[in-house]
């Protein structure tokens, strides 16, 4: 029959790298008792960093699916990864659940790339409850660390609980709303009276909690105001609306590891967070119902007509590809027959399973608001909408972000081409920051991605799953050309051998235009200079020039050409001899029009305690960059923004971490384009001269 819907919470865990994400839900599985076991990054065995890729390096690559039930209800996990380069996974999650759990190092704070999940959330208008974990950590603090969200992100956060002791002096925290001590043993719980040493600190922590609830309700906070304190119905309530409403953010602490303070929170999951069914009737998911062509409401209903989203793909060699969706509507059963709206497919669903990592569990039929996975469909893409075949429905998709950087890749043995463009394949399905295509001209396999750590675990995952090894190149940079100087040429082709020759003549002037204007073709020719038939193969020749590159191979941009004046032959003139004026008209215009290269600026952010500051700094400085500013964050850490080209950044990821023993972090993204220093534009002109000898 599927869980009731009203009982379902799908969560998503965030944060920026190491926060204790994959701990916590492995401290979450263990106390619901859906593992027997608690595994940790340490000793490499947790439930949702299962492939050998993260594992190794002890940071979640990808997302991964978990579930538990928590007091009558089913709680659908999903780790995300907080590293910089796999956030384009974690945004896609998001756009699967209801609620995110997001947590924050109590010794560190809020980091660069918690920044951007915060912001993820956000455009999911998701509610969110913080953890603020590593309590028992050495200078770890509560309060700074909740401070340091409420600046960073302008949230007002409310305590339910809150620490007895910090650092290694951490005993177990106070429930606020109870003004109970909770106490833990081996992750069991033990309720007691506050001791007398934190009596006076837990009644002022619960004076504030009531205060800010009241704040957001007018009625409590008039009652309030006159002396009468809201009932414990009325603060449960508040919080609650509070959190929907995203006027307030629960907050709770403890240790992933230690396994303190995860039934608390667990039990704000339960009572703070929506159910698809209250998310609905809030924010009603629509869709289009592609029959009508019309967008439509899709109720949470076991009654509705089946609808489910693609949210992850795992690829897997031996059992084939894993699709994970999540039901909006109506009951799925297995082997039931749906449509793929999205590619207008049929599509017969297999058995079903629930995953607990890569643990599977398997079940007959999956409700509305349940997330579960199913193997080997054959069209299912991530992002892609399922329907019954007579009710379709469209669900929209956020695109993702185009890659930074790609690199030129070939297998190490002749003859795995094919190998590698299957394997490749299978991955980009599981990876929606992945771009991998073949070079019209070079016939090279160019492979994109987040950064060069991103393409390296793409090529150590193809060389584990699909036995295919690969050696990277060099990296593509997206380098563009453009011209400084209005300037004029004329392009005359003119060819004769024994029959029709072949002439085309034309006059054009060039004048560069702003940044991001593009290209525009002006046709001023009058009294027939060069009849109208042959213009188009002007521009054409002038356009296909473009693309090849004036100086350096790069594609031209921002430029206005101007078409004035001409000749032709009544019997040699043809659209290829134009076409060919023409290109030669912007090649031989190219050295007075100042033709130029320009490079990808990247706007960086980073985050680096103190003591490396000036190592960061003078490492920015040294790759051309221009640092716009620094600001201190909490727990002494320091941020410096600053842009960059992004041909010195390829590497940023290694180097940052040796710049700052591993302590660093850092976000990036594309900013704007400028011209390349004199003595950069030589070396790529010079490459490209190399280039072309070898060919
Ligand atoms: N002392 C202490 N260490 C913790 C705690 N939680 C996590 N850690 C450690 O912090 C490191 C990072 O933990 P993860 O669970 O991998 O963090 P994550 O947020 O999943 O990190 P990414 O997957 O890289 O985004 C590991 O070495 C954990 O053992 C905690 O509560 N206390
Ligand atoms: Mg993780």
């Amino acid at each position: 029959m599927g869980i009731d819907v009203g009982k379902i919470r799908n969560i998503a865990v965030i944060a920026g790298g190491g926060a204790g994400k994959t701990s916590l839900v492995e401290a979450i599985l263990y106390d619901t008792k859906a593992i027997e076991r608690m595994g940790s990054i340490d000793t490499e065995n947790t439930t949702t960093d299962f492939e050998p890729e993260e594992i190794n390096r002890k940071f979640s690559i990808s997302s991964a699916p978990a579930f538990c039930d928590w007091n009558g209800h089913r709680i659908n996990l999903v780790d995300t990864p907080g590293f910089i380069n796999f956030l384009e996974d974690t945004k896609c999650c998001l756009g699967a659940v209801e609620g995110a759990v997001v947590v924050v190092g109590a010794r560190v704070g809020v980091k660069a790339e918690t920044g951007k999940v915060w912001q993820y959330a956000d455009q999911y208008n998701l509610p969110r409850i913080v953890f603020i974990n590593k309590m028992e950590k050495e200078n770890a603090s509560f309060q700074t660390a909740v401070e340091g969200v409420e600046k960073s992100y302008g949230a007002s956060l409310v305590p339910l609980t809150v620490p007895m002791g910090e650092g290694p002096a951490f005993s177990g925290v106070i429930d606020l709303l109870k003004m109970k001590s909770i106490t833990f043993r081996d992750g069991k719980p033990s309720e007691g009276e506050i001791p007398g040493e934190y009596k006076e600190f837990a009644d002022e922590s619960r004076k504030q909690l009531i205060e800010k609830v009241a704040e957001s309700d007018d009625d409590m906070l008039e009652k309030y105001l006159e002396g009468t304190d809201p009932t414990e119905d009325e603060i449960n309530k508040g919080i609650k609306t509070g959190t929907l409403a995203r006027t307030i953010v629960p907050v709770l602490c403890g240790s992933a590891t230690g396994n303190v303070g995860i039934q608390p929170l667990l039990d704000t999951i339960v009572s703070c967070l929506p159910s698809p069914a209250e998310s609905a009737a809030q924010t009603p998911v629509m869709a289009r119902d592609t029959k009508a062509d019309d967008d439509k409401e899709i109720k949470p209903s076991a009654d509705q007509p089946v609808s489910l989203k693609v949210f992850k793909t795992i690829a897997d060699p031996f059992a084939g590809k894993l699709t994970i969706f999540r039901v909006y509507s109506g009951i799925l059963k297995s082997d039931s027959n749906l449509i793929n709206t999205t590619r207008d497919r049929k599509e017969k669903m297999g058995n079903m399973f629930y995953l607990n990592g890569k643990k599977q569990v398997p079940v007959k039929e999956v409700g509305p608001g349940e997330i579960a996975a199913v193997a080997k469909l054959k069209e299912a893409q991530t992002g892609d909408s399922m329907s019954d075949p007579a009710n379709p429905v469209l669900f929209e998709v956020v695109k993702s972000a185009d890659p930074m950087i790609s690199y030129a890749i070939e297998p190490k043995s002749r003859g795995d081409e094919e190998k590698v463009g299957t394997g490749l394949y299978r991955l980009l399905e599981e990876d929606p920051a992945l771009k991998f295509h073949r070079d019209e001209e070079s016939g090279e396999m160019i492979l994109g991605g987040t950064g060069q750590m991103h393409i390296e675990i793409t090529l150590e995952k193809l060389k584990r799953k699909f036995g295919v090894e690969v050696n990277m190149k060099s990296p593509k940079i997206p380098y563009r050309e453009t011209i400084k100087k209005s300037a004029s040429a004329q392009g005359r082709y003119k060819k004769q051998s024994g029959g029709r020759g072949q002439f085309g003549d034309c006059w054009i002037k060039l004048e560069p235009q702003p940044r991001g204007a593009g290209f525009e073709f002006v046709n001023q020719i009058v009294g027939g200079a060069i009849p109208r038939q042959y213009i188009p193969a002007v521009e054409k020749g002038i356009v296909a020039k473009m693309k090849d590159g004036l100086i350096a191979g790069n594609p031209v941009v921002d430029m206005k050409v101007t078409l004035y004046d001409g000749s032709y032959h009544s019997v040699d003139s043809s659209e290829m001899a134009f076409k060919i004026a023409g290109s030669m008209a912007l090649q031989k215009a190219a050295p007075d029009a100042k033709a130029t290269i320009l490079e990808p600026i990247v706007k960086v952010e980073v985050n680096t305690p103190e003591e490396f500051l000036g190592n960061v700094i003078g490492d920015l400085n040294s790759k051309r960059g221009k640092v716009q500013g620094v600001e201190s964050l909490q727990g002494g850490d320091q941020q410096v923004s600053a842009l960059v080209p992004m041909a010195e950044m390829l590497t940023y990821a290694n180097q940052l971490n040796s710049l700052t023993s591993g302590q660093g972090m850092y976000t990036m993204e594309s900013s704007h384009y400028e011209e390349v220093p004199a003595h950069v534009a030589q070396q790529l002109i010079a490459a490209k001269e190399e280039e072309k000898k070898e060919a």
